[in-house]
């Protein structure tokens, strides 16, 4: 079975698994852990930030970070594809209860006007306005980079009206690995980014908020009364550190095989990609024929050996690539997704 659903699908590696079994552990409730210490620094140094808190996943380290900057009742801006407005069960609702506001964007990207114009007036009636979040990579865009220059215009726009900048930087790995831009240059601007470990870096589980020491500190009691206080964590952090030095550079081969996927479905014109060229690891998509039902094509894909799953509204796609699929697989998966559409042409 190919499985494209998602790159939380990798399971841990030979030497990954050795790492966790070889950590040095302690309670990290306490932080005594010395591999969740470890970690944490390591990550704060790459990033170029104070510090690093170690959190069980992505959502926790978004949702977090919002309570971190926010008060009740205070609104937040996030892109209208974002994860945290479609993925994460309205926490901001109940976590920093909070209300989310959507700008749109074509490819992740929101223009910098667009996100001025959604900063609500000082008026008591109005919510107050108090953070602006960036995805990089965009994950309902196809893995879409974020520029610097964006990010930049962005900054420029909280810095003016006060506002906390959060990035969920699930993928940032992706993005740095495609751009070539360390990913300390793209944190400079953040406040707090939460990047994750259990995504394209192919570790089991965790993610960390990257960010000054005294946010670090709120983000801590957060995480406690969320129940996200691990004890004996190192040996989730040993996995994190493994993924980090050894399989962060391997991400340009999961780009360059989802880029031969993608050319794949594209030049067949039986199926269109979304944001094509693909730039990182994701690849949205849909068939190029009317009225599919996209469960049933999902069904008939897995009757064929390929795992996909389903995208943004509007009968799309998305398959994501990771260090477990090769680019055969990659390619044998194309032509499943192609003959299956061409079953929809002809019906
Ligand atoms: N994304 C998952 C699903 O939830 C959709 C996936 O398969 O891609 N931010 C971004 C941009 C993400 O893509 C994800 C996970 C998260 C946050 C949440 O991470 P976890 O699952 O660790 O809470």
């Amino acid at each position: 079975m190919i499985d494209l659903r998602s790159d939380t699908v990798t399971t841990p590696t030979e030497g990954m698994r050795k790492a966790m079994a070889n950590a040095v552990v302690g309670d990290d409730v306490f932080s005594e852990d010395p591999t969740v210490n470890e970690l944490q620094e390591y990550v704060a140094e790459l990033f170029g930030k104070e510090s690093a808190l170690f959190v069980p996943s992505g959502c926790m380290g978004n949702q977090i970070s919002l309570a971190v900057h926010a008060k009740t009742g205070d609104e937040v801006i996030v892109e209208g594809e974002s994860h945290i407005f479609h993925y994460e069960t309205t926490a901001p609702s109940i976590i920093a209860r909070v209300q989310v506001r959507c700008v749109n964007s074509a490819s992740g990207e929101m223009n910098p006007s667009d996100v001025e114009a959604a900063i609500r007036p000082g008026a008591y009636y109005f919510p107050r306005t108090s953070v602006v979040c960036v995805e990089n990579t965009h994950n309902r865009h196809g893995g879409t980079v974020v520029s610097l220059d964006n990010i930049k215009a962005l900054r420029e726009v909280c810095s003016k009206h006060s506002l906390a900048f959060h990035c969920d930087g699930a993928r940032i790995w992706n993005a740095s690995a495609k751009t070539g831009i360390a990913v300390n240059e793209y944190a400079q601007y953040f406040d707090t980014l939460s990047v994750c470990l259990s995504k394209a870096l192919g570790a089991p589980v965790g993610s960390l908020i990257v960010c000054k020491k005294e946010h670090t500190e709120v983000a801590r009691r957060w995480r406690k009364i969320l129940g996200g206080g691990m004890r004996q964590a190192g040996v989730l952090a040993a996995a994190g550190l493994y993924a980090i030095k050894e399989h962060f550079p391997l991400l340009p081969q999961d780009h360059e095989n989802a880029e031969a996927f993608a050319t794949t479905l594209y030049e067949s014109e039986i199926v269109q990609v979304d944001n094509y060229p693909v730039q990182t690891n994701i690849v949205v998509f849909k068939p190029n024929a009317p009225n599919v039902d996209i469960t049933e094509f999902i069904a008939g894909c897995q009757t064929e050996g390929l795992r996909i799953s389903p995208g943004r509204e509007g009968g799309w796609l998305r398959a994501v690539f990771h260090h477990q699929v090769s680019k055969q697989d990659g390619l044998k998966a194309a032509e499943v997704i192609i003959t299956q559409a061409k079953k929809y042409r002809l019906s």
